[in-house]
């Protein structure tokens, strides 16, 4: 059985049911985060949750919970579905009320949805590399936010799959700003680059365990936008989220990266990540 948490319950996966009227359904007018679980454990949970708190803020949105609530929501999902190694997703919508642009006056409540599934490392891919597809980042101005409305995330996407590839690489202004749900990050003479965390990116949790990391590490990190042309010459390329973790980057566009295989330093990171995460499924 498979339980969900839907607007302050707990209840099975087919008796969830969310009126045509919610403002996620009509506007996207909503925010979510995405916790991997490992073990049984959340991993980065307060982060994630930190993070969901200030994307609603960011939307004038009111979460009716505390951030302690939430994590014990997504705690008991994650036992009551028996999940080892998975993920729990969490959305808030601004709630129930006709289809108007403006916020419902009166408010009514937002509508908080949850639910944990499983779902493997992708350790094979992880091994080998992907290759990604520049596409032109026509997103609006405020992509710090992690909000429901992923149309051009979406869009991106799909262009990237129909030419085989994992991910798409979003340019704007000739800059990468970041993938349809990853942040990118090259190594060039050893050095780390990243677009910085400005309201252009999300700036991924992973992202910055990644740079936590490479800080401990003694690699040196600069968080500065950088160019297509400059992506096509690093030594190596690799992206970052919750569910992908360190993804090495062997092609983008018709450009091998590097020597075609993953790099010394997106290795080096891989390894160090997979050290922050429980033993018995480090290896799986
Ligand atoms: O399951 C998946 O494929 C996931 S779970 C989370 C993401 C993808 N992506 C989050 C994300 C994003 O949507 C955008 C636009 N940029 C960066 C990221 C990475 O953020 P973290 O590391 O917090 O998951």
């Amino acid at each position: 059985m498979t339980v969900y948490f839907m607007d302050g319950q707990f209840v099975e996966k087919k008796h969830v049911a969310i009126s045509i009227d919610d403002r996620g359904y009509y506007f996207g007018d909503g925010v979510y985060e995405v916790i991997k679980v490992y073990d049984g454990e959340l991993f980065t949970s307060k982060e994630h949750i930190a993070r969901l708190f200030e994307s609603a803020a960011k939307i004038k949105l009111v979460i009716p919970y505390t951030e302690a609530q939430l994590l014990d929501i997504a705690q008991q999902l994650v036992i009551s579905n028996s999940i080892s190694v998975g993920h729990v997703y969490m959305q808030v919508t601004r709630g129930v009320s006709p289809r108007i642009h403006q916020f419902p006056d009166p408010a009514v409540s937002p509508m908080v949805t949850a639910y944990a599934l499983s779902s493997a490392r992708p350790v094979e891919v992880m091994e080998n590399g992907v290759k990604v597809k520049s596409v032109v980042d026509f997103r609006w101005l405020r992509c710090d936010i992690k909000s429901l409305n992923l149309l051009a995330n979406v869009m991106a996407k799909q262009e990237a799959v129909e030419a085989g590839c994992k991910e798409a690489v979003f340019v704007r202004d000739g800059f990468v700003t970041e993938g349809a749900s990853t942040n990118m990050f090259g190594v060039k003479n050893g050095i780390l680059y990243t677009h910085p965390a400005n309201n252009l990116i999300l700036n991924g949790i992973t992202r910055q365990v990644v740079l936590r990391l490479s800080r401990e590490l003694g690699i040196a990190v600069v968080e500065e936008p950088f160019t297509l042309e400059a992506a096509f010459a690093m030594d190596e390329l690799f992206m970052t989220s919750t569910t992908l973790e360190v993804m090495p980057i062997i092609q983008l566009d018709d450009k091998t990266i590097g020597s075609g295989r993953p790099g010394e330093v997106t290795v080096q990171l891989q390894k160090a990540f997979t050290l922050q995460i429980p033993t018995v499924v480090a290896g799986s």
